[in-house]
């Protein structure tokens, strides 16, 4: 694969005006008759070429005009068309007939079979694994699909728009033709047909049209679709209720799929789904779950203003369309649910992802300018930090500048293909400001590290405020400019009250946000009537790294007293970071580990503490990761001692706290019937996180069996079935209940991957073992995405202990599943291999092994551009 770079862009030679498909539907043969409508653009030379792409077609048959094309006429490979000789300025008709296979099409790119129902997935280059077409998304146009198949096997035909009729063919083959007026780019192009089962449902939008909604599953499991139908509904109205946004087709439909590489795809009122991400029941889905569905529901239907109706120019711009609708499903789920709890989560995420991201060899902008596959961009820097950037345009303008930026944005390039600039500038214009320092976050990649210190003067009555900003270094970004860094504060006086709007100088200064400009600035605050603790950067107002040394004191102050809930969180977090980092570093040298009393009475007054909500509670008592320890190290890292010392952690909390846990296990049930709300949730949660700690004393084992057997709904069975396979893998009862487990769902496939994720994820070094076992289970489907993304995939993302055995065997078993994966699906052997990003972080052993395991996959012929291009950029 070639380097594609931004400064190359330029528009097409032939503007696209219409696109009429005829598929005859063959599971091995299908043939496509592409008719497209042409015209050159004003201003290009007579003599230019038209350039289709292609990717492993094979051509039928080539018409222009509706005659023949002679061979002299155009130069034909399996990825490339070019067609000379064609008119001027007049309007010309190319029409081109490919034949392709399903059923062989392994990647899940472009058209595919899954269980007998064929869907596609064209994002971002699969349209022309389908037909010779200028796939690129500033080529819009409205389309035309018919579709002919045998009506028995098939009787549901699907694409994107309206339905515009459809009847019986010829010998038992039937036809549905769809009308998708609004200009689209090819990689929203979607067909779905086979025979499934619908749900149906109607929304009556703002304007008082009625849209029909159908999400169609695999008969049976009609049932399971109901809550992704009721989010979907949620979501019409949100997006009505907040951004305006009305829905307008008249059908707006969802296909769930079993066999998918990504979680779901926005094509124009057809969105295709992960079935993971549609079905749920009290019996089978998670309380994670039901959230997931409420999420991708949420942001799939959100793309179809921010992504459909106004797309990206070209791939540098994903972060338009992807960054900016995480940010829409982030606020969705805050309105639906707990907006801190949410804010937590959300952040959580972040920095477990894509601060590791940031901050190793695959680091890039939100805002790339150069890539070799568009596949390996997909990533949570372009969604999350994205989504982040967002955030902090509405924090800089307010709610209200904001929504004035997005009506122009709309207003503007409703229609169109767009840039980052275009979206920015929107705002500017909007709000008659200039945010050319603030689109550094989408130009410099790497996470900003913020160093605080502040000092009170009892005389003045000042609190003096010094910050000063660096963004380390990243792959061809060696220097970086200082950026707009906006950090929401509040100090907090010894009473616990905040200090009302004081005053404050220093630069510029909006409600409660700093905003940080220079690479050193000081902000002073006068009128403080006594030291007062600062909580700086709540609600995560800025993605960046906070070096602040608060103490113990200060911090119990803030997760005390301060009024945003996240930043209680976050001050929780901050007084347990030093133990566990002491602890690892303790148990690297076979010293006792010790934790800081205050810490503990804090958290476990937190957690009892019925004045806050249960999912808060629960968040706090989800101490940081063992990736999060390793990303605060930041280097020679040893994930055995980390695991033992934040053990050692979670122990100590345990014992001190055990009649608090107690406590909630017993008190803390949703009353009722179940219901997935978010208040019944946080319950769960709050209860399961107690069953956790309750583990490390006396009698853990039969607690937790004794909550697996009673557990009446899947997120409280696999709770406790967690504690007992990652407490005690080898006790009498986890055997049992995994095969308890087992036998129950073993026709459930969702419900199948828990259980080889939470298998795949028990710490230490055996389960190695127990993977490479589990590889050998008759109900491990090595071509499935979501069954090997449960244990390939949570051994080497969640697993650090066992994926990081020091003899390497974890980072040997990666490698022979990706370069096994590799030839059959190029997109989920890449991300696999993007578990070893961090490699360089590792002890020297360690990352010995680590390289030596991707050097062997380097030496791999035939690699998939997908996986070259990660192999070439980790080792780099
Ligand atoms: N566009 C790919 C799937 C998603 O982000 O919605
Ligand atoms: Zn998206």
């Amino acid at each position: 694969g070639q380097i594609v770079h931004l400064a190359d862009y330029r528009p097409t030679d032939f503007v696209l005006e219409r696109v009429d498909l005829t598929f005859e539907l063959d599971p091995q043969a299908t043939r496509l008759e592409s008719r497209l409508i042409f015209h050159r653009r004003e201003g290009v030379d007579a003599s230019a070429p038209l350039v289709l792409d292609g990717d492993e077609l094979v051509l039928t048959e080539l018409r222009l005009d509706q005659n023949e094309m002679p061979a002299s006429q155009y130069d034909l490979s399996p990825d490339q068309l070019v067609i000379r000789d064609l008119p001027g300025s007049e309007p010309f008709e190319v029409t081109v007939i490919t034949t392709i296979n399903p059923e062989a099409n392994t990647q899940l790119m472009g058209l595919y079979r899954t269980n007998g129902v064929y869907c596609t997935q064209c994002e971002a280059e699969g349209f022309r694994r389908i037909t010779y077409f200028p796939d690129r998304p500033d080529v819009l146009a409205p389309y035309t699909v018919t579709i002919i198949a045998d009506k028995a096997a098939n009787p549901v035909l699907l694409s994107n728009g309206n339905f515009l009729g459809g009847g019986n063919y010829d010998e038992g083959r039937h036809f549905a033709a769809w009308f998708d007026p609004f200009p689209k780019p090819s990689y929203l192009f979607a067909l779905v047909a086979g025979d499934l089962g619908v749900v149906e449902d109607t929304f009556v939008t703002m304007s008082e049209r009625e849209v029909a909604l159908k999400i169609y599953v695999e008969h049976g499991k009609e049932d399971r679709a109901a809550y992704a139908m009721d989010a979907l509904k949620r979501s019409m109205k949100w997006d009505e209720e907040v951004f305006g946004r009305e829905y307008d087709l008249n059908i707006f439909m969802i296909v769930a799929v079993s066999d998918f590489n990504m979680g779901a795809m926005e094509n124009k009122g057809l969105n295709v789904f992960n079935d993971k991400y549609v079905l749920a029941d009290p019996e089978t889905a998670t309380d994670q779950d039901y959230a997931n569905i409420e999420a991708i529901i949420a942001h799939e239907y959100f793309h179809n203003w921010t992504g459909n109706r106004i797309t990206c120019r070209d791939w540098f711009q994903l972060c338009l369309k992807e960054g900016l609708t995480v940010y829409r499903d982030h606020e969705f789920s805050a309105d639906q649910r707990s907006r801190a709890v949410k804010r937590i989560a959300e952040v959580r995420h972040l920095k477990a992802e894509q601060f590791q991201e940031d901050g190793g060899p695959l680091a890039h902008p939100v805002r790339p300018t150069a890539y070799r596959e568009i596949n390996n961009f997909y990533t949570t820097t372009v969604y999350e930090k994205g989504s982040e950037v967002t955030r902090m345009i509405a924090t800089i303008l307010g709610k209200d500048g904001f929504k004035k930026g997005m009506d122009l944005y709309f207003e503007r390039h409703d229609g169109e293909a767009a840039t980052v600039e275009d979206f920015v500038k929107s705002f500017e214009d909007a709000n008659s400001v200039d945010l050319k320092q603030f689109s550094l976050w989408y130009h410099q990649a790497g996470t900003p590290l913020v160093t605080a210190s502040g000092i009170y003067d009892a005389v003045a009555k000042t609190f003096t405020l010094s910050l000063e900003q660096m963004i380390p270094a990243t792959p061809g970004q060696s220097t970086k400019q200082p950026m707009h860094i906006p950090l929401s504060y509040a100090l907090i006086q010894d009473n616990g009250a905040l200090l009302d709007a004081p005053k404050v100088s220093g630069g510029q200064v909006t409600a409660d946000v700093l905003h940080l400009t220079e690479k050193a600035q000081v902000f002073v605050f006068e009128n403080v009537p006594t030291r007062p603790v600062l909580s700086l950067n709540r609600g995560f107002s800025a993605p960046i790294n906070l070096d602040f040394k608060q103490s113990t004191e200060d911090l119990v102050r803030i997760a005390r007293h301060d009024t945003d809930l996240f930043a209680r969180w976050q001050a929780l977090t901050d007084l347990a970071l030093p133990n566990l980092l002491q602890a690892a570093k303790d148990a690297r040298e076979g010293k006792a580990i010790t934790c800081n009393p205050v810490f503990i009475s804090t958290l476990l007054e937190a957690a009892a503490d019925e004045a806050l909500e249960p999912a808060f509670r629960a968040q706090a008592l989800a101490l940081p990761s063992e990736a999060d320890i390793a990303r605060e190290l930041g280097s020679n890292i040893d994930p055995d001692a980390i695991h033992k010392g934040r053990q050692a952690i979670l122990k100590a909390i345990a014992e001190s706290g055990q009649s608090v846990f107690e406590n909630l296990f017993n008190t803390m049930k949703p009353e009722g019937a179940f219901s997935p709300d978010a208040a019944s949730a946080g319950k769960r949660a709050l209860r399961n996180s107690a069953l956790g700690y309750l583990a490390y004393v006396t009698g853990g084992t039969e607690r937790a069996a004794k909550a697996f057997a009673d557990a009446d709904n899947m997120t409280d069975m696999v709770q406790a079935l967690t504690v007992l396979a990652h407490r005690f893998p080898e006790d009498a009862a986890t055997a049992e209940a995994l095969a308890t487990f087992v036998k129950r769902f073993e026709n459930n496939p969702l419900v199948l991957d828990k259980w080889f994720a939470l298998q795949a994820t028990i710490p230490g070094g055996d389960t190695l073992n127990r993977v490479n076992a589990l590889m050998e289970h008759p109900l491990y489907v090595a071509t499935n995405p979501n069954r090997v993304r449960s244990l390939v995939g949570s051994l080497a993302f969640a697993n650090p202990t066992a994926f990081n055995r020091a003899d390497g065997e974890g980072y040997r078993l990666l490698g022979a599943q990706v370069t096994q994966i590799d030839p059959r699906n190029p997109q989920l052997a890449a991300r696999l291999l993007t578990a070893m990003r961090s490699w360089r972080a590792l002890d020297a052993s360690r990352a010995d092994h680590a390289r030596a395991a991707l050097l062997e996959i380097d030496r791999t012929s035939k690699l998939s551009t997908d996986v070259r291009d990660l192999i070439e950029r980790m080792l780099k």
